[in-house]
């Protein structure tokens, strides 16, 4: 029996509108369960989304450079054989359950019967009698659903006024200049039996499937509300720049402090070449790169332009485009290290007890499989540190600190393609032997590119362990939001005063490096105080 499967993306946690750099499959393919089907990737991480079954593809729905979230179908396929019903639910829907996207109405539904509908100005908030100053349609052009109409301009904000429904517009009702508000009529569409308002229908659906999303009821549109001109998205640059939604989003995703920009447009208007010029005499050296303002607001850097030097002039050389995750982490870490004020606290945890400890229940462990690492024991001290000095255990918004009752810790994992940092979940409430387990699963999933994004939210606090390879300190970079990290380097046998005579004892280096903005260095001397008194006696993590 022959059935068609819809391919979904899977759980991603959080994110939301995930951009697809890569699909790997085309109409006519066939794919095996668990083959990759795209790439999706986030600010943190890629993600490759496997087949949830079997079968040849009939559709694909993405293609590179859209994006995508929870249940987006990726790819239709027809599954030969019947084991549709054997599909994981995750990521699978047969395609006679109730469709998420959008189809095309039947005929008969009202909706769809054609009509006429206004399009009118959503709620601004208490804003009255403001300034058109852009309009995108005419009469006789097709409009679809979120399209922008017209851009209204406030003394704090402008914003784009996206179509509530699709058709095609009848009659035109504002000009630029005008001045409206609330409930005035932009524009008058007419909607065609459904073919502008709802989406094609995918074209190799059975016809007896049903078309489950109901096109909005063109007869009352409701207008979407946009940008809230009391909390503008790019507040630091808004007074400043006189610039579109989609100016501004250009200008965000290249990094560019839109103060800065020269605008061309009518009343200084900044558009979009303006913000690709000021990118070229950036990139050219003619204008100094400012770094990005932080977070809790002052002053950018005028930065050199970076030195371009032909490298081969000076002997051989080969040029390798860096990993994905390289690049990703490489923006964070530089974004962090240039924006966090960070100090960094030294100091050694004599861990002779704990390491007997770890080595005896080793041998234990080693005949149930299990293994306890250094790392399980650093996971749960922090947490007992982290519960004792709670500003360690937070994160700034804007003047406010959030302090976070739950510890959710993250681990630096060095990885063929670059740094990852996995996170333990509620590492407060595991035993020490459920933490090495974790650690050691979410290790190997990093080694293997396999870890989802969800497996990498959350975290309160970092654990950089470069114990296993060697060296005696160094300054790990907070990971933002995060407001604190802990180094930790190999482990060491070192004489130590007892108040008698020396005595061997085994010193582990911890390296805390910290938010200035947040932690003074007296709590940070307190923390990794408290923190070696722990890993001292680890008898304390009862407590
Ligand atoms: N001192 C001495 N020995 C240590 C130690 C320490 N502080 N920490 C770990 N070791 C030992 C372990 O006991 C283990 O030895 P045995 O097998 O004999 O028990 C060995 O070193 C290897 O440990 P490991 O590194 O595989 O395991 P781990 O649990 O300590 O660490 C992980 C796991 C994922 C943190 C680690 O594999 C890793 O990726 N570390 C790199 C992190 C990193 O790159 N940080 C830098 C970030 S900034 O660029």
């Amino acid at each position: 029996m022959s059935n068609q499967i819809e391919l979904k993306v899977p759980d991603i946690g959080d994110y939301k509108d995930v951009d697809v750099i890569e699909v790997f499959v085309k109409v006519g393919d066939t794919v095996k369960k668990d083959d990759s089907l795209i790439t999706l990737e986030t600010d943190k991480a890629t993600m490759e989304v496997p087949a949830s079954a079997s079968g040849v593809v009939r559709e694909v729905r993405l293609k590179v450079g859209d994006k995508a979230s929870e249940g987006t179908i990726v790819a239709v396929i027809e599954v030969v054989e019947a084991s549709a019903a054997t599909a994981p639910s995750v990521a699978s829907a047969p395609a006679a359950a109730p469709a998420p996207a959008p189809a095309a109405a039947p005929a008969a539904a009202p909706a769809a019967a054609g009509g006429s509908a206004e399009l009118k100005v959503p709620d601004i908030g208490d804003y009255k009698e403001v300034d058109v100053i852009e309009v995108f349609v005419k009469v006789g052009d097709t409009v679809k659903k979120d399209d922008s109409l017209i851009t209204l301009e406030t003394d704090k904000a402008t914003m784009e006024v996206p179509a509530s429904v699709g058709g095609v517009v009848t009659e035109l009702r504002v000009a630029v200049g005008d001045k409206v508000s609330e409930g005035k009529v932009i524009a008058i569409v007419t909607t065609s039996g459904g073919s502008v308002v709802a989406a094609a229908p995918a074209p190799v659906a059975p016809a007896a499937a049903p078309a489950p999303a109901a096109a909005p009821a063109a007869a009352a549109p409701k207008p979407a509300p946009v940008a809230a001109p009391a909390a503008p998205v790019d507040a630091t640059s808004f007074k400043a720049a006189h610039a579109s939604p989609s100016v501004r989003k250009f200008a965000r995703e290249l990094g560019v402090d839109l103060s800065r920009v020269k605008g061309s447009g009518p009343k200084s208007r900044i558009v979009a070449s303006d913000v690709q010029a000021y990118v070229k005499s950036v990139m050219s050296g003619q204008a100094a790169a400012p770094a990005a303002a932080s977070p809790g607001g002052g002053a950018g850097l005028d930065l050199l332009p970076w030195p371009k030097v032909d490298f081969a002039k000076f002997g051989p050389i080969e040029t390798k485009p860096l990993s994905r995750i390289k690049k990703i982490s490489g923006a964070n870490l530089a974004r962090n290290w240039v924006m966090i004020p960070h100090v960094t606290q030294f100091d050694e945890a004599d861990i002779t007890e704990m390491e007997a400890f770890r080595k005896q229940m080793g041998e234990e462990l080693k005949k149930q499989d299990l293994k306890l690492t250094p790392l399980a024991f650093l996971v749960k001290a922090c947490v007992a540190a982290l519960k004792k000095f709670p500003e360690f255990n937070a994160s700034l918004d804007g003047d406010n600190l959030v302090l976070k009752q739950y510890f959710h810790i993250g681990f630096a994992a060095d990885t063929p393609n670059g740094l990852v940092v996995p996170v333990i979940r509620d590492a407060d409430k595991k035993s020490l032997i459920e933490i090495a387990n974790e650690t050691g699963a979410l290790a190997g999933k990093a080694r293997d590119g396999k870890l989802a994004p969800a497996d990498m939210q959350g975290g309160c606090f970092s654990i950089s362990s470069l114990g296993g390879v060697g060296g005696t300190a160094f300054t790990p970079i907070v990971n933002a939001p995060e407001v604190a990290i802990l180094g930790v380097s190999k482990s060491s046998i070192k004489p130590v005063w007892n108040g008698k005579e020396f005595a061997p004892r085994l010193m582990l280096p911890l390296s805390l490096s910290y938010d200035h903005r947040v932690i003074d260095g007296a709590s940070a001397a307190r923390f990794t105080t408290y923190l070696s008194q722990v890993l001292g006696d680890i008898r304390r993590l009862m407590l």
